[in-house]
């Protein structure tokens, strides 16, 4: 069976989640559900990032462990996923213990294998991010270049991975796979990155304890972001599923976090003799008129409350259809409002409200033996194949919205075809019949197809829409290709709103 393993990354338990982690998520699991539709077996995984001193610290100033900390900041994500759908085979907390043996383990081999030695680290850190930088990298104030806050200098003793061992062979071979990083500019900015040389790591801390300790010197804990990546193997490793799912086909990250996972993970990977992931895809973030959203600019969208407003699909389909991949996308009420009003109460909630009522009152609610009709029916039918094979070349690519909106399109087409047909004149001439049913059935039909192609987007209005028309199998790709799977005297159910209008001041 073809597989297909996809990873978001795991978020820290620091705060609660916004919005812009939920388009993270989103994604990925549009891309897993297209997966299954098209008969991968899939292993989706997200999970809580939990070490590190910005922990510990959150967690001291509140009188609490680390574990006590995290452990209802872990709950509420699991929660949220829930509500958004998130279809995660796995969870993975690195406080478990299974984590962390799997992080010993790696750790063991890098360093039997020579690369990781100990050493003095004087350095820059930056601990809302967990990371080391060195003078050159920072901004012109001198902070941290990701977040601008303060570093701090400290000096200790620690473990080093031997990083720029591995300069080299990285950039062979991010140039002989150009689809390692997507999209291409994040793929020049780490061709650049490391042509300016690699430093070695430093990979443990002494001056905290909320980590997992270095093997065989428990002072030193290793340092979160060496423990983090590794979370993309723990649930693999001791199993058959290494085979099977490893290597990784898409690591799907924020832009921030490339570096980490295209230049530290794939050389951690090559010290430890695994393959590397087939691909790192760097998405881009969910902005406000204020900047990128974040805790600290205090300008987050919450999306429990969200999705208590307007619903788990609505935000869904906002989030894939609004922003291209890759690209920084613009989150705004107003205009999540409108996509809701548009495409989803007006455009696909009609088509089905319209379909279905027609069925009910000029055929009883069943469907009748169709023909081939006219050129518009045989055109109509030809189209909606022509937007089975476009969505499929477009998901395959991971281009989401595009095909979000070649669906759009084809909805708003099925739309005109019944104000072309205009079924409700067929119907009062009896010579017409055959091709009221023939209508009628292209209709339903393509609402078929439609709640196959809708199920990686909304996978609860493609559940509805497939109950309204009373079909009871499972949704695959395979069934989209065919255009008449539906039995003539097919009895399909009763109209119910699928999105209700948003009403405005405006
Ligand atoms: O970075 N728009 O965790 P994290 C889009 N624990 N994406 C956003 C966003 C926004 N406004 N804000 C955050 C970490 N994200 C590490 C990962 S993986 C081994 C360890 C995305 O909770 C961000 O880009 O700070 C990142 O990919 C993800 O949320 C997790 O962020």
């Amino acid at each position: 069976m073809k597989t297909f393993y996809i990873t978001t990354p795991i978020y820290y338990p620091s705060a609660n989640l916004h919005i812009g982690h939920a388009y993270c998520t989103t994604i990925a699991d549009a891309i897993a559900r297209y997966k299954r539709l098209d008969g991968f077996d899939v292993f989706f995984l997200t999970g809580s990032d939990e070490h590190g001193q910005k922990i510990q610290r959150s967690a001291q100033a509140q009188g609490k462990s680390p574990l006590e900390y995290v452990d209802p900041i872990v709950e509420s994500f699991k929660d949220l996923w829930t509500k958004f759908h998130i279809s995660n085979d796995d969870f993975i907390r690195t406080s478990e213990p299974r984590h962390e043996k799997v992080v010993q383990e790696i750790f063991r081999r890098i360093q039997a294998n020579g690369d990781i030695y100990k050493g003095e680290y004087t350095g820059l850190y930056c601990t809302p991010c967990e990371s080391y930088w060195t003078e050159l990298q920072l901004d012109e104030n001198g902070c941290c270049p990701d977040c601008h806050r303060p570093v701090e200098k400290v000096s200790e003793e620690a473990y080093f991975f031997r990083l720029s061992k591995y300069a080299d062979k990285l950039l062979q071979h991010i140039e002989e796979h150009p689809e390692f990083i997507v999209p291409t500019s994040r793929r020049n900015e780490m061709i650049n990155f490391i042509r300016r040389g690699l430093e070695d790591l430093c990979i443990s801390r002494t001056s905290f304890d909320w980590g997992i300790p270095v093997p065989d010197d428990p002072r030193h804990v290793i340092y979160v972001w060496f423990d983090a990546v590794i979370n993309y193997i723990t649930p693999l490793i001791h199993n058959e599923d290494m085979k099977r799912f490893w290597p990784a086909d898409i690591h799907l990250v924020g832009k921030e976090i490339v570096r980490f996972h295209t230049i530290i993970w794939p050389a951690m990977l090559m010290a430890a003799g695994l393959p590397l992931p087939k691909q790192i895809y760097g998405h881009g973030w969910l902005v406000t008129d204020t900047g990128k959203m974040s805790k600290s600019v205090g300008n987050v969208v919450d999306p429990v409350l969200l999705v208590e407003e307007f619903g788990a699909d609505a935000i869904r389909y906002f989030l894939l259809r609004e922003i291209t991949l890759g690209l920084d996308g613009n989150f705004s009420r107003d205009a999540l409002i409108a996509r809701i009003n548009a495409d989803l109460a007006n455009d696909l909630g009609n088509l089905l409200h319209r379909t279905l009522n027609m069925i009910g009152k000029f055929q009883q609610g069943t469907l009748l033996p169709a023909t081939d009709g006219t050129e518009l029916d045989q055109s109509f039918r030809a189209q909606a194949l022509d937007t089975v094979r476009e969505y499929r070349r477009l998901m395959d690519d991971v281009q989401l919205s595009d095909a979000v909106k070649v669906v759009w399109k084809f909805i708003g087409r099925a739309n005109k075809y019944i104000d072309e047909t205009m079924p409700w004149k067929l119907a009062k001439d009896p010579a017409q019949r055959q091709q009221l049913a023939n209508v009628l059935y292209n209709l339903a039909e393509s609402l078929r197809i439609v709640s196959v192609l809708i199920e990686p987007f909304m996978p609860d209005t493609a559940q509805k829409i497939r109950a309204q028309l009373n079909v009871t199998s499972k949704p695959k790709l395979d069934d989209a290709q065919t255009f008449g799977l539906l039995e003539a005297n097919h009895v399909v159910g009763k109209p119910e709103q699928l999105f209700p209008r948003i009403l405005t001041d405006k």
